[in-house]
């Protein structure tokens, strides 16, 4: 057993869940990360220990637990603006996800700076969520939205960039990685492009913290969200990184408590960032869970994390590829560890149903992408997202299990 081996063996270990079995007692081969990753035992007992330790309201309480909590809490808050390497904590919003941290720029800057007539710059690559926000929108604000074209490998097409941009484009809203495709975005040059045409940016970043180190200062992005259910945290807890000067300048999202300084009936002072932000009693455990995921990652390092994940990627890439009756969506030469694809006359759900017999757990459906489902002329593909606790061998097992089920819909 080499070292390397070795390290990961022991990492795998820290993921209770991993050690499972299902269906009939096969072995759990998790490949539907993108969706959700698993939790490792530090985060599972920093929401523990919350709860059986310290559980109290923040920021309103004189006594012991609620000093304990409110200080994990704003440590929290830190660990995550280390973790972006962003400039002040209080550009740390804590929201339920991704989703929500959408909708809150949506709604709330685009209430401040967008106008009757102005452009939204989506791509064809979007989740629902950096595309429904935008046409909620519509319903305050003549809007119009804007699509970048993909091409066929499923990169963006920049060559429409400049076709697409007018005086009145004003937000380039894209994501840093396609969950659907798994192609990784030019991210830098798309912002040095849309800051020279002084586009504010925001940057969906649900499916990039999972695989690569994020610099908001060296982006100089105005907006960057994340979910962190997906970076080995809990469920119900995400990031709105947000330049100072832009939340300060727009208006909250929801009213309640812990977003006030002074309220009568007449009129209500707004408190200052991020609580601004953060009405009524946030998701204090999953905010502390995420700390301890950014903890785990950090412990883990990005170097591993991405070395793992590249072999998984090319070595699933190269067993689905040998195979004739499967077709890979999302040929990017700039991919994280996504392989989506089709299985010539099989639908992607009684694939997904099959693998599941043998253990194995893939995401089948339009993966919340319809637009570049409709783009290849899809209406499904069966995606396979890894982890760097994933295995050589579980992806070798995942391919055999695919070959058992196209033999089975083959007779
Ligand atoms: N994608 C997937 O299986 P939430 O649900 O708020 O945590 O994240 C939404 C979201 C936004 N952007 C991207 C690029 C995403 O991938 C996701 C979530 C999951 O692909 C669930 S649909």
């Amino acid at each position: 057993m080499n070292v390397a081996t070795r390290s990961l063996e022991q990492i795998r270990a820290d993921f209770p869940i991993l050690q499972r079995r299902v269906r009939d007692n096969k072995p759990l081969v998790y490949l539907d990360n993108a969706a959700t990753t698993q939790k490792p035992q530090s985060v599972i007992e920093a929401l523990t220990r919350f709860y059986s330790h310290y559980n109290s309201n923040i920021h309103r309480g004189v006594h012991a637990l609620s000093e304990a909590a409110t200080e994990a809490y704003e440590t929290a808050r830190k660990k995550v603006q280390t973790f972006l390497n962003a400039a002040h904590s209080h550009e740390i919003i804590f929201t339920r996800g991704t989703t929500e941290s959408i909708n809150l720029v949506a709604l709330s800057f685009g209430s401040r700076f967008l106008e009757d007539g102005d452009e939204v710059l989506l791509t064809q690559m979007e989740h629902h969520a950096n595309i429904v926000p935008w046409q909620l929108l519509q319903r305050f604000k003549n809007i119009k939205i804007k699509v970048i074209p993909i091409t066929e490998e499923g990169t963006l097409d920049l060559n429409a960039l400049d076709t697409l941009l007018t005086e009145k484009t004003r937000l380039l809203a894209f994501t840093h990685v396609s969950n659907a495709l798994g192609t990784v975005n030019p991210v830098k040059k798309l912002i040095r492009w849309a800051k020279e045409n002084g586009l504010y940016v925001l940057v969906d970043g649900a499916q990039a913290v999972p695989h690569l180190p994020v610099d908001v200062q060296d982006l100089q992005v105005d907006f960057y969200v994340f979910s962190g259910h997906k970076i080995y945290g809990p469920t119900g807890i995400g990031v709105l990184y947000g330049k100072t000067e832009l939340l300060e300048a727009m208006p909250p999202y929801q009213g309640g408590g812990d977003m006030i300084k002074r309220v009568t009936f007449e009129k209500t002072l707004f408190n200052d960032l991020p609580m601004k932000f953060e009405a009524g009693t946030p998701n204090i455990a999953g905010a502390i869970g995420l700390g301890a995921a950014i903890d785990y990652i950090q412990q883990v390092g990005y170097d591993f994390i991405q070395q793992q994940e590249q072999q998984l990627l090319d070595h699933a890439t190269r067993l689905l590829s040998e195979i004739p009756e499967i077709k890979i969506i999302g040929t990017a030469k700039e991919k994280a560890a996504v392989v989506s694809f089709v299985c010539e006359g099989v639908h992607p759900h009684d694939i997904g149903t099959l693998l599941d017999l043998e253990g194995v757990a893939v995401r089948a459906g339009h993966h919340c992408a319809q637009p570049v489902m409709d783009f290849y002329g899809l209406s499904a593909t069966v995606r396979a997202s890894f982890a760097f606790y994933n295995t050589m061998e579980e992806v070798e097992y995942f391919v055999q299990a695919l070959k058992k089920a196209i033999r089975f819909f083959k007779r």
